[in-house]
């Protein structure tokens, strides 16, 4: 071997990612039709396309015709198999940017250098429904998202709920199983709200906590930007100097995490079952990029005992009131995929997917994460190739000696394909830690080979007490709803009972309220059936009892809302003779603080104001409803409202609006179409002295009204997002 021929070990930072790489990389593989003639596969252009090759234009169509049966044969194996959880999902290309070096704790280079900006792909799912299931199900929601580092992808694959059923993944099939449609009927879609489900969570006291999460608004997220991310699991970094630190991941939305109602969750399933990928989808086109903020907890490898739970156990939280969570850069989600089969169906995301600097634990749901989630994309794929899929690639250099197989893309040159070798020089080399090879972390094991699971897991109420306190009282209010709907579609009566027995160890105020509409007693006799083999070691003798807190904060999105009108929809209703002046000034208010408004009327077309202006309609009542926007607002005009008086849509859209706790405008005449439409109303909102009574969130003015100080206060309203002291006041029947 001469000099030249020798080995030498690149540099790892020869190779830099910037924001674009991954799409510079994509643009290699997207074809564009435009000017082009249509061809076959194989390149040959086609004359016709809408008559196959037939012995005689009444006769049978011939084998030859290779363009039919390329075109068959393509229609006929269009689809692979849907995940088997998560298959319903939405994906969007961004980068991330750390806000400064992490350097000090993880030597992960994307993490080390502010000026980064490193490509990223999402994809947000809903769990349980198939492929083609409605977006607003109660569920938890997916968040996966894959770093194109300059070092390899990493992926971090977590939810939008921080914990999870089952703390052994030997029990995800179990509980995938249950949850999903049952196998006898299939039935049903999309929803834990079936016996299967609540039979197995009845007898898993360990789901309690996430059973808590479920219930609450967090599983009927208002949008995709709206909504938080959690690694759920507790991973390592790893510094240049190998100190280990524990660490949890935290995604937060820069414009606060809202919820849908449950009234407008389901009908959303059924007028538009694509809405929270429409809200994405729409929301990047028009500019308005989702961003989240990375946070994280770290906690020192000394410091492992010093909970009263185990950092190994996932169905637990750290309170961020015991470790505060440290922002450490930004996502800005600011493409949309040019095509869903290619990126977002065929992007395969892997909890092991690791680069130098994160490491994984003993976590043993997570230990059983690294081994599904390659197996379930061989499924998929039918191919180890799957790697070599545009979405999938690595942005950096790839070179190994993997074999061949289905659709295997890359051309290896050379007779060279094990290691170790001399004929190929020694290529491609092995990476010393220096140059970034990925060294694992180094952690002393040792113990029995054993069927069982430490003591340190066994306490499975805790969290949920602490997650039941730590709510107002209107998000305890869903969640009891939430559990009503869910336990009320229980066939069998003993798995009621056996749940309420479970909830009962987490608050027993909780069971009774549970209880109450459900039609039993919460059961006097409330042993909870435990599963699972608990050992004592010297982790749970470590552990410090009774070192938590009661309450926290930090999970309620009620207490930690974040004000703004960035985003929101507002419907403005209108039929002809409507005011355009205030119409045109509250509309530039709402447009100015970052809201859409829309213009809703009975038909679609133009409709004139009473001074004669025209404007364009951009939804009828048939094609829309209050459930796709945030805020209502009627302008004034004689006319207009007294044909909105008459007509039941525009009654309905106003009351349901005001049901669910949105804000809702009006000035002039428009009081007394909101007292007709059960808002504001003598019959029962309105005081002994007369006037109308008011409610939060319901902004009225005069006609004389300032519309800049009246837009002022309806954006203020917007900016709330829901007014939920209403709920106890309305009789509103929509
Ligand atoms: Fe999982 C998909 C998140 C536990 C096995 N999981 C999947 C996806 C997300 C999660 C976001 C969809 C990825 C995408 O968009 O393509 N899963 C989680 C979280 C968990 C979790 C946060 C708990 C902390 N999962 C979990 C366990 C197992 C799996 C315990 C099995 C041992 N998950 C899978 C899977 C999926 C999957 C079967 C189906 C499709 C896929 O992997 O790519 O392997």
């Amino acid at each position: 071997m001469n000099e030249e021929e020798k080995p030498h070990h690149q540099n790892k930072t020869d190779f830099k990612v910037n924001e674009d790489s991954k799409n510079q990389q994509l643009e290699q593989f997207r074809e564009d039709p435009k000017d082009q003639f249509m061809t076959t596969d194989q390149g040959v252009r086609i004359n016709h396309t809408d008559d196959s090759l037939k012995a005689g234009s009444r006769g049978p169509t011939l084998l030859e015709d290779f363009h039919f049966r390329e075109k068959m044969t393509h229609l006929d194996h269009e689809s692979i198999p849907e995940r088997v959880v998560h298959a319903r999902g939405s994906g969007a290309h961004g980068y991330f940017q750390p806000y400064e070096s992490m350097a000090e704790f993880t030597k992960a280079k994307f993490l080390s250098n502010p000026s980064i900006k490193t490509p990223v792909f999402v994809r947000f799912s809903t769990v349980v429904g198939s492929r083609g299931s409605a977006d607003t199900v109660r569920d938890a929601r997916g968040f996966a998202v894959k770093f194109y580092t300059e070092e390899g992808n990493y992926d971090l694959v977590g939810n939008n709920i921080p914990v999870f059923f089952i703390q052994d993944a030997i029990k995800f099939p179990d509980l995938v199983h249950s949850i999903k449609p049952e196998p006898d009927s299939e039935m049903p879609q999309a929803s834990a709200a079936h016996d299967t489900f609540w039979d197995f969570a009845s007898l898993m006291p360990e789901s309690t906590h996430m059973l808590m999460w479920v219930l609450s608004d967090r599983a009927i997220p208002r949008s995709f930007r709206m909504m938080e991310g959690f690694g759920v699991h507790t991973f390592r970094f790893i510094n240049e100097a190998g100190k280990a630190r524990f660490v949890k991941f935290h995604w937060r939305p820069t414009i606060g995490a809202h919820s849908l109602v449950w009234d407008e969750a389901q009908k959303l399933g059924g007028k538009d079952p694509d809405w929270l990928r429409r809200d994405l989808w729409e929301a990047i086109e028009m500019g308005n990029y989702p961003e989240f903020e990375l946070s994280v907890q770290l906690v020192d490898e000394e410091d492992e005992f010093k909970f009263d739970f185990d950092l190994l156990d996932a169905t637990k939280l750290i309170p961020e009131e015991l470790v505060p969570l440290k922002p450490i850069g930004r996502m800005v989600l600011n493409r949309n995929p040019n095509n869903f089969f290619a990126e977002t169906e065929q992007v395969a995301f892997h909890p092991g997917n690791l680069v130098p600097g994160i490491d994984v634990t003993n976590d043993p749901l997570l230990q059983g994460r690294l081994f599904s989630y390659v197996d379930t994309q061989l499924n998929r794929f039918n191919s180890a190739n799957f790697t070599e899929v545009p979405i999938n690639r690595p942005v950096c250099p790839v070179h190994n000696h993997n074999g061949a197989g289905f659709m295997k893309m890359t051309i290896g040159k050379g007779k060279v394909n094990y290691w170790p070798n001399s004929l190929g020089n020694g290529c491609p080399m092995m990476a010393p830690e220096s140059a970034g090879g990925y060294v694992h972390h180094q952690e002393k094991v040792e113990g029995h080979k054993i069927r069982a699971r430490s003591e340190s897991f066994s306490d499975h109420y805790s969290q949920a007490t602490l997650f039941w306190n730590s709510l107002t009282e209107p998000e305890k209010k869903h969640l009891v709803e939430a559990a009503h709907f869910e336990l009320g579609k229980v066939e069998t009566i003993a798995v009621r009972e056996r749940q309420l027995a479970n909830f009962y160890k987490v608050d027993p105020e909780f069971a009774r309220r549970v209880a109450a509409g459900i039609g039993i007693e919460v059961p006097k006799d409330l042993e909870v059936i435990s599963t699972g083999n608990y050992e004592e070691n010297d982790a749970s003798k470590q552990m410090k009892k009774g070192a938590s807190v009661k309450e926290s904060p930090a999970v309620s999105m009620e207490r930690n809302k974040i004000e703004t009108a960035k985003s929101r929809k507002v419907a403005i209703l209108i039929e002809d003779g409507f005011d355009s002046n205030e119409v045109m000034q509250v509309k530039e208010a709402l447009e100015a603080a970052g809201a859409q408004a829309k213009i809703i009327s009975k038909l679609l077309g133009k409709r004139r104001s009473s001074t004669g202006e025209a404007m364009e309609v951009d939804k009828s009542h048939v094609t829309t409803g209050s459930i796709m926007f945030d805020a209502v607002y009627i302008p004034d005009g004689q006319q207009s409202i007294q044909a909105m008086k008459q007509e039941g849509d525009a009654l309905h859209f106003i009351s349901e609006a005001f049901k669910h706790c949105k804000p809702i405008a009006t000035s002039g005449n428009g009081i007394a179409l909101l007292e007709r439409a059960f808002v504001l109303g003598v019959n029962f909102a309105s005081n002994t002295s007369g006037e109308v009574m008011s409610h939060k969130g319901v902004v009225t003015a005069g006609s004389e009204a300032d519309a800049d100080e009246f837009a002022g206060q309806f954006i203020d309203a917007i900016k709330k997002h829901r007014h939920w002291d209403r709920e106890e006041k309305t009789m509103v029947p929509a």
